[in-house]
């Protein structure tokens, strides 16, 4: 059986509730596809993020690996396309971070694609009544930072297999909390990630 490592954050900035720490948790120990599940959850920290993932891989030694994030505002479940060397931004991460377009490795290139089949995931979510869509930049936050650490690192090691990103919306529970934005039931946001990971 291979082994997926699923990554999901804590809450950060004024989201008190961040669904896709519930997905990493609930769909560890399950059987998707080819794949038994090992998920974690990632602090909302510049500076260590990036390690844990990569101490993560290391510990699960992995066959492939999603990274989930919260897009407060985005409607569809929306994998993303690359990550950016770059980290910015206008508000502070969990730890008081909040750096103003540094690169994310001196020596890196300026971008890193997506190594997951992101066509056949928005493909198939349509057609199975999950709204969907390409996205084509993961911001510069934590998300595109961990994004572009998990490539860099099986770039730097040469390693060749599925990993990459992908932003999910709000859940109800979060938008209740929060006011205003687009959500989608609990349910299903972790079957939607559930499709996902039987594509690959
Ligand atoms: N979303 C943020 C960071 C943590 C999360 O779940 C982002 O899109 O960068």
């Amino acid at each position: 059986m291979k082994k997926l490592l699923l990554t999901g954050f804590e809450p950060f900035l004024n989201y008190t509730i961040n669904p896709t720490q519930e997905i990493a948790t609930s769909l560890t120990g399950a059987t998707i596809g080819s794949y038994t599940i090992e998920g974690r959850v990632l602090p909302v920290d510049y500076n260590n993020s990036g390690n844990l993932l990569i101490s993560y891989i290391e510990e699960v030694q992995p066959d492939a690996v999603i990274s989930l994030g919260l897009a407060a505002g985005r409607y569809k479940v929306t994998p993303e396309r690359i990550a950016i060397n770059c980290n910015e931004s206008k508000e502070d991460d969990n730890e008081g971070n909040r750096p103003e377009g540094s690169p994310i490795d001196e020596e890196g290139p300026d971008g890193l694609f997506s190594t997951l089949p992101i066509r056949a995931f928005v493909d198939t979510l349509n057609e199975k009544g999950y709204p969907a869509e390409i996205s084509n930049t993961a911001g510069t936050y934590l998300c595109n930072h961990v994004m572009y650490r998990g490539l860099n690192h099986f770039r730097i090691e040469n390693v060749e297999f599925p990993s990459g990103f992908i932003h999910i919306p709000a859940s109800h529970d979060l938008a209740i909390q929060h006011g205003n934005l687009p959500s989608w039931s609990q349910e299903d946001l972790t079957n939607a990630v559930r499709e996902l990971i039987r594509l690959l």
